[in-house]
């Protein structure tokens, strides 16, 4: 057996090395942390040591790669793992019986001095650490054989962080559209095929606002996304601008602060304000607020991703009227926890979604996965914290653009 020590900044870094000096049926038998250079024990740095092997008799490796075969490296590493998990199957005898008797060249002899268990253990363990480095590099190098601008294309939707599925199929049409004029490769001509795709898609959820005819709003979503500040901006613009009269109720009791948060836009708007605890409150609120056109009305923020909170502050939002829900996003908050929290609100019958803090990011993917994967139509974006000026209604093409950015350099 031949074994081989590697000291790399991560994992990854060390697998051509070990394919083109060990081969392809090279097997990885322990990694560590390990830290080197420095001065006086100071300013060391974090490196990573690989230990690899190839049974002696094993074919050599392959000629020298070639620059571009990520491709190939991915499928020849994913060979590696399937090997060393048949071996770490069958050597506990554990998982699977062993059905070939016949060793197999690629896998290692456990070395005498460490207890076979313990090399399944740490086979097992870089199993996972191989299979998440693989993920990752997948993740960034998706497109090896494809264009230049595909690439930089698939970098940029990543780095804005639209869902895998929505990037491969925006991919995947671009390509179709490319293979009857493979001329258009410049980063120029593939943006605006994307910029056309994806103002296709989301056409059926863009042009939305909130119901007209809706005469009670209520504004639901997490903590500390804007609700109370959203409404002083919407409230203080129908009021300012329109001459609606305006009526405002919370129901965010939880907080003494966030009352008298929203009392204080009550007083400065000169708009009357309700204040209520339970469902049972509401209709006195309503019968106080009755010559009221518009009423907009503040919720606790929670955690919406548990759905028992979404089906209580659901119970404070029945009204006999005409009425319209619209959950309050911050483009701060993580895209996964956004889907989560969508998801539950969409089960009850929330459509229109708002987005605020648009000034707080530069990462604008989440309006794009929540509008195309839960059907949920963007209607405003705030983008800052002063009432009244801060929000504007959601534009598809101005956010297309923003999401796609300037075509890469060529
Ligand atoms: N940067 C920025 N801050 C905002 C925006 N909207 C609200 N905020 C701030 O976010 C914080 C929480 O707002 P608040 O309305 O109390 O959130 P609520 O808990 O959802 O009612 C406050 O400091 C607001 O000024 C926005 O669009 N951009
Ligand atoms: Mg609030």
């Amino acid at each position: 057996m031949r074994v081989k020590r590697y000291v790399v900044n991560a994992l990854p870094e060390a697998l051509p090395m070990i394919r083109s000096e060990l081969g392809k049926d090279a097997v990885i038998l322990n990694t560590k942390e390990v830290r080197i250079g420095g001065f006086m024990g100071m300013f060391r740095k974090k490196k990573m040591e690989v230990i690899a092997a190839i049974e002696s008799g094993a074919p050599a490796p392959a000629a020298a790669s070639q620059p571009r075969q990520a491709a190939a490296d991915v499928q020849r590493v994913v060979h590696a793992i399937q090997e060393s998990k048949r071996q770490a199957a069958t050597a506990t005898a554990v998982l699977e019986p062993p059905v070939v008797q016949t060793p197999t060249p690629s896998i290692p002899t456990a070395p005498v001095s460490q207890p076979l268990n313990r090399i399944n253990d740490d086979l097992l363990e870089e199993i996972r650490h191989i299979k998440l480095s693989l993920k990752q590099l997948s993740m960034h190098r998706p497109e090896v054989d494809k264009p230049l601008a595909i690439q930089a294309l698939y970098s940029r939707l990543v780095q804005q962080e639209v869902e895998a599925e929505l990037i491969d199929r925006l991919i995947d049409a671009v390509n179709e559209k490319l293979a009857g004029n493979p001329e258009l490769l410049n980063p120029q001509d593939i943006w605006s095929i994307a910029r056309g795709l994806l103002n296709e898609w989301l056409a059926p959820q863009a042009n939305h606002t909130i119901n007209h005819s809706a005469r009670i709003v209520h504004f639901v979503g997490p903590t500390g996304v804007g609700k109370t500040t959203t409404i002083a901006k919407l409230a203080a613009g129908q009021s300012i601008k329109f001459g609606r009269q305006i009526g405002l109720i919370t129901s965010d009791t939880y907080r003494i602060a966030a009352v008298d948060q929203l009392r204080t836009y009550a007083n400065i708007l000169n708009v009357p304000m309700e204040v209520v605890f339970s469902p049972m409150d509401l209709p006195k609120a309503y019968k106080q607020l009755e010559d009221r056109e518009l009423i907009y009305m503040d919720t606790a923020g929670r955690n919406f991703r548990n759905e028992l909170h979404v089906s209580e502050v659901n119970s404070l939002l029945q009204s006999n009227e005409q009425s319209e829900t619209v959950l309050v996003l911050s483009l701060t908050g993580k895209t996964k926890d956004m889907m989560a929290v969508a998801d539950n609100f969409v089960k009850y019958g929330v459509s229109k979604v708002l987005f605020t803090k648009l000034d707080e990011t530069s990462v604008y993917g989440a309006i794009f996965n929540l509008a195309l994967l839960y059907e949920l139509k963007p209607v405003f974006i705030a983008s800052g914290q002063t009432v009244p000026d801060d929000i504007s209604p959601f534009d598809a093409e101005r956010y297309i653009d923003a999401l796609l950015g300037a075509p890469a350099d060529e």
